[in-house]
C-alpha cells in the first residue's frame, strides 16, 4: 500500500489535516494506529469529532510518535487504499527532550519509505516570522528532489491578503505548491488530485 506522510514544523497542523481529511473523504470514524519510537504500538477506533479534540492542539510537541490511518481514493472506478501518516513536528535546532527528539527521528526515518510527502507549512508563522524556518527550507531542499513532494501552506484563513503566500511564492517561485486551510477543508479538492495523481 501506498504511504503518504505530513511533515512539517510542531503546530503546523499536521494531525487537524489528517482528520479533517479523512472526512472530507467521507469517514466519521477512523482506526487510528500508532507506533511510539520505543516500539509500543497501539490501535484505536474513534470518531473524528473524538480524534480532532484528543489528537490536535495548540500546544507545541502534541504528537510524539507516527500515527496512521488508511483511507480509499477513488481512482477511475474503483478504489485505491492509501495510508496517511502524521508525524511528530520537527523543529530548528536539537530539542531538549528526549521523547521530542526521539519522535523526531521517528519522522526522519519513515519520511524515506514513504510515497508521497505532504509538506505541511504554518503561513500564520510565516507572516509573524517574515521569513520561513530553517526546517522548512531544508524539508523543501530534500522534498524538491523527490517525486511525490508537496508543499502545502496551510492557515490561509489567516492570511486573508495573502501576504504569507506572496513572500513564499517569491521566494520559491518554481516550487509547485497547494494552498490550504485545514480547519475549513480548504485547498482538499487540490490534495486529493495530487496524491492520486502520485500513486
Ligand atoms: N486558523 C487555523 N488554525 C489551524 C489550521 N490548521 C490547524 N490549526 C490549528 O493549529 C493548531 C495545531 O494543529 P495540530 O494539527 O495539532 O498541529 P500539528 O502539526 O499536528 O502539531 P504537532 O503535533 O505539535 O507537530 C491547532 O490549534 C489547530 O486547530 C488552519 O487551517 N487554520
Ligand atoms: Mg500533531
Amino acid at each position: 500500500m501506498k504511504k503518504s506522510i505530513i511533515v512539517g514544523k510542531t503546530n503546523a497542523g499536521k494531525t487537524l489535516f489528517m482528520i479533517n481529511f479523512a472526512e472530507y473523504i467521507g469517514l466519521k470514524k477512523i482506526v487510528l494506529k500508532q507506533e511510539y519510537p520505543d516500539g509500543k504500538k497501539l490501535s484505536k477506533e474513534m470518531s473524528t469529532d473524538l480524534a480532532k479534540s484528543y489528537l490536535s492542539s495548540d500546544r507545541e510537541y502534541k504528537t510524539q510518535c507516527i500515527q496512521s490511518i488508511c483511507i480509499d481514493l477513488p481512482v477511475y472506478k474503483g478504489k485505491k487504499e492509501i495510508t496517511l501518516l502524521d508525524t511528530s513536528g520537527l523543529i530548528d535546532g536539537i530539542h531538549p527532550k528526549l521523547s521530542v527528539r526521539n519522535g523526531i527521528i521517528q519522522t526522519l526515518e519513515k519520511i524515506q519509505e514513504a510515497d508521497i510527502i505532504l509538506h505541511m507549512l504554518d503561513i500564520a508563522l510565516l507572516i509573524d516570522n517574515n521569513t520561513l524556518s530553517e526546517i522548512d527550507r531544508q524539508i523543501i531542499e530534500y522534498g524538491r528532489n523527490r517525486k511525490g513532494y508537496v508543499l502545502i501552506p496551510n492557515k490561509i484563513d489567516l492570511d486573508k491578503d495573502k501576504i504569507g503566500l506572496h513572500t513564499l511564492r517569491q521566494e520559491y517561485p518554481k516550487q509547485f505548491m497547494i494552498p490550504i486551510s485545514a480547519l475549513y477543508k480548504k485547498g482538499f479538492d487540490e490534495v486529493k488530485a495530487f496524491v492520486i495523481r502520485s500513486i
